[in-house]
Parts: C-alpha cells; structure tokens; sequence
C-alpha cells in the first residue's frame, strides 16, 4: 500500500461503544489526506477489535499499558504526520485540523493543550486539576521548559520524531516522558488549545492516585 501522510494512533482497552463512532469523525475530518488508523489494543474483552477493524482500522496488539500501546503504535505508523489520540470521544477530530498544521508549520511535536485560551476541559476533577499544576510546574522548573499542560494524549509528530525520544514509559507516564524527552533533546514544541470532553461512554482506566505517583516517578527518572 503507498505510505500515507497521516497515521491516527488510538489505544483501546474496552472501547466498544466509542470507537466506532471516532473513527467516522475522524474519517469525516481527514478524508482529503490519504490515511491510516492504527488501534493497540490491550486485548480488550468486549467488541473493540471487531469494530475497529469493520471501520476500516489496522489493529495491533499490546499487553502491558497504555504507553507501551502508544510505544508499538509510534512505531508501526508510517505516515508523514502522526497522531496520537484517546478512543473514548473526550479528543475532538475536529482539532486535528490544528495538529496537522502544527507539523506542517515546521514544528515536530505539537502537543494539545487544556489550558491555553481556548482550550478547556470536561473531565477533570479538583485533584486532577491540582496535580497536573503541580506537575507542569515540576517539569517546568526541572527540565527549563514553558508548558501549560502535562499527561494530555492529544498530541501530534513529525516522521522520525518519536523514535529520537527514546520512550520506556508503559504506563500513564508516557505523556510526561514524551515532555520531558522532547525538551531534554531540544525539539520544536508547539502547544495549540485543545478542548477535552468527558469520556462518552465505558469506565476510565487511569487511577489519579497510584498513577499520579507513577507520573512524579517518571518525572525524576528523566533527571
Ligand atoms: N492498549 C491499551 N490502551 C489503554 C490502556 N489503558 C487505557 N488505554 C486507552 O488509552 C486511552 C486513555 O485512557 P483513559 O482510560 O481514557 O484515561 P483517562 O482519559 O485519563 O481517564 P478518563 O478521564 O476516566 O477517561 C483510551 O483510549 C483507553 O482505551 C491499556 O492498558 N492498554
Ligand atoms: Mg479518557
């Protein structure tokens, strides 16, 4: 098949009422671009493989966690543009519009952001919005760098970009890592507003607690 400009990675672990529904908003806003879908699936136990795979979605397997997922997906894209989002309809398709046109204006990570002007978001608790501060003020002053958010998904990458980061987290760290690599290898970063929605359907799988020390625990390994 002749390579595509975009590849849309998406981990799933029990997303059978959400993915078929992102993966036509999706579709609806990059059909001009030719494409790819990549799902890692953590071997979900309900419909999610089946759906994906009848809309049209190249699947992948991954045992371990959510970053090891978004590690083998990185890895299996071959698109000139990558993106990576959740499956649970909290990251808008329409604003891969601005993601694209991150990289295509020469940056090689554009990063999502809920906390620039225009962004927001509908799914975070007081104790989330306590610890991603803590968070981006910690990376902030550890690693010199200027962020407004810290552990957000929606993010895209120019070809050959995440290879050079170096990733090893398997977890929810992943996005920190991401971060944190990003800076210490002196990237072009680029935030743009991004607006999440609260999870459409099916549980959440991040636990604030045991994750968010996971998160503290990447963030010092990267010293
Ligand atoms: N392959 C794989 N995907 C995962 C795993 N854990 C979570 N995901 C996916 O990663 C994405 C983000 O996970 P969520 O559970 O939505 O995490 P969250 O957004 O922080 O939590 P909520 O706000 O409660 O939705 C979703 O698409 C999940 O299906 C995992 O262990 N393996
Ligand atoms: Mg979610």
């Amino acid at each position: 098949m002749a390579v595509p400009y975009l590849s849309i990675v998406i981990p799933t672990l029990n997303e059978e009422r959400n993915i078929g529904r992102l993966i036509n908003g999706v579709n609806r806003i990059i059909q001009k671009y030719t494409s790819e879908i990549i799902i890692v699936d953590g071997h979900s136990g309900d419909r999610t493989v089946e759906i994906a795979r009848k809309h049209g979605a190249k699947v992948i397997y991954d045992d371990v966690g959510k970053g090891s997922a978004l590690i083998k997906g990185l890895k299996a894209s071959r698109g000139s543009i990558i993106i990576a989002m959740d499956a649970d309809l909290s990251h808008r398709p329409d604003e891969l519009r601005l993601l694209i046109a991150g990289i295509e204006s020469g940056y090689e990570i554009c990063m999502g952001s809920r906390f620039l002007t225009g962004g927001g978001s509908d799914d975070m608790p007081l104790l989330r919005v306590i610890g991603n501060k803590f968070f981006v003020v910690l990376v902030n002053m550890l690693y010199r760098s200027n962020y407004t958010d810290m552990c957000y998904g929606y993010r895209s990458f120019a070809k050959g970009v995440a290879a050079r980061l170096g990733l090893k987290e398997k977890g929810f760290g992943i996005e920190t890592e991401i971060s944190i690599n990003a800076m210490k290898r002196h990237m072009r970063v680029l935030e743009v507003p991004s607006y999440e929605k609260g999870r459409f359907s099916g549980e959440g799988k991040l636990r604030s607690i045991a994750d968010g020390f996971a998160i503290l625990r990447t963030i010092l390994n990267g010293l």
